[in-house]
């Protein structure tokens, strides 16, 4: 079967991962579908199993899920874990049901075991409990992997799992309450310029954290179709930078350095989730990911341009 006649569905094709896909699919020979909820409840079984009937993909690209920042995950626990279970076990069910060979589906790093030793590889994913923040939202996404793994073993399939550090881009969620940090950050440091008020930034800003662009992880994501073979890949790169190197990076780009605060009465969340790249360096040595700042320009650039949007500020 060669390219032409491959179709791929792609599932949260309208989020941050979705629309990056979106953009340079035309570069690649497959045929796309991209789905978002406005196409099928992914929560509702009969649906999904009706629109997958009518699209029959032979391969399924599985981005959609319930997702947010940390205090969105600590304050709807079950949510995260309803939802993500719901969406995760119909989307899996339903390809095998329709004899979809490969699935391509997305984990994160903040899965994995808290109390742990660093660098996280892929081998270590059920060693132990996710941090608190998280945990509903950690397990239901480790079920996904153990589902993925239950049909390689039972039915042959190419079920692969990849696992991305935070990933931040154009077209994010700049939610104040539920976004992750740099959307999150970049939303605020706007508003507090605006009103010429303290650009706060909530706990000490100690953590570290890994960010990949969007757009990075969308060339990996349809780069690994012809390369993972019924696994995990963490995709991420090496370098780490704490909330404080990040929020200093956003207020630069509105010139509003020396207006940033720390709220330590906030959570700071996980300290860090260092992940081992090394799989993937071994996979594509030639990669380069996207400066952090480049992408942070980028994607103030972005929220910038699109304010005036009332869907860029919910
Ligand atoms: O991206 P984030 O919300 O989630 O980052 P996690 C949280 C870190 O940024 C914490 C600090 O250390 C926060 O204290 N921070 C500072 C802020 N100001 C803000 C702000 O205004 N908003 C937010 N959101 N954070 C998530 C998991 O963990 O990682 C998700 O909860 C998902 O499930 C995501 O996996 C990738 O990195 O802590």
């Amino acid at each position: 079967m060669n390219y032409m006649s491959k179709t791929i569905l792609v599932t949260g094709a309208s989020g941050l991962v979705g629309t990056a896909i979106r953009k340079i699919a035309p570069l690649y020979g497959y045929k796309f579908v991209f789905s978002g909820s406005k196409d099928c409840d992914l929560t509702n079984y009969e649906q999904t199993n009706a629109y997958f009937n009518k699209e029959r993909p032979d391969i399924v690209i599985h981005l959609a899920a319930c997702v947010g920042g940390l205090y969105k995950n600590m304050n709807n626990k079950v949510q995260m874990l309803e939802q993500n279970l719901l969406i995760n076990f119909n989307v899996l069910k339903c390809c095998h049901n329709i004899g979809v060979h490969q699935c391509i589906c997305v984990l994160s790093t903040c899965i994995f075991p808290d109390k742990t030793t660093y660098p996280i590889d892929e081998t270590m994913l059920h060693n132990g409990p996710p941090h608190f923040s998280n945990d509903a939202y950690a397990y239901a996404k480790r079920m996904m992997e153990i589902h993925c793994s239950a049909y390689n073993e039972q039915y042959g399939t190419n079920y692969s799992c990849i696992i991305p550090c935070n990933i931040y881009g154009p077209n994010d969620n700049y939610s104040l309450e539920d976004g992750h940090v740099i959307p999150s950050l970049i939303h605020k440091c706007y508003l507090a310029k605006q009103q010429c008020a303290p650009f706060e930034v909530r706990g000490t800003g100690a953590p570290l954290r890994q960010f990949i662009f969007a757009q990075d992880l969308a060339i990996l994501i349809l780069s690994c179709i012809d390369r993972l073979k019924r696994e995990m890949l963490i995709v991420s790169p090496s370098e780490e930078y704490s909330i404080k190197d990040v929020a200093t990076m956003i207020a630069r780009e509105y010139s509003y350095e020396d207006k940033i605060v720390f709220n330590s009465t906030y959570s700071d969340g996980q300290y860090k989730k260092t992940a081992n790249n090394a799989k993937l360096i071994e996979i594509f040595p030639e990669f380069k990911f996207t400066p952090i700042e480049e992408g942070i320009r980028e994607s103030v650039d972005y929220f910038r341009y699109n304010y005036s949007n009332p869907n860029c500020r919910k």
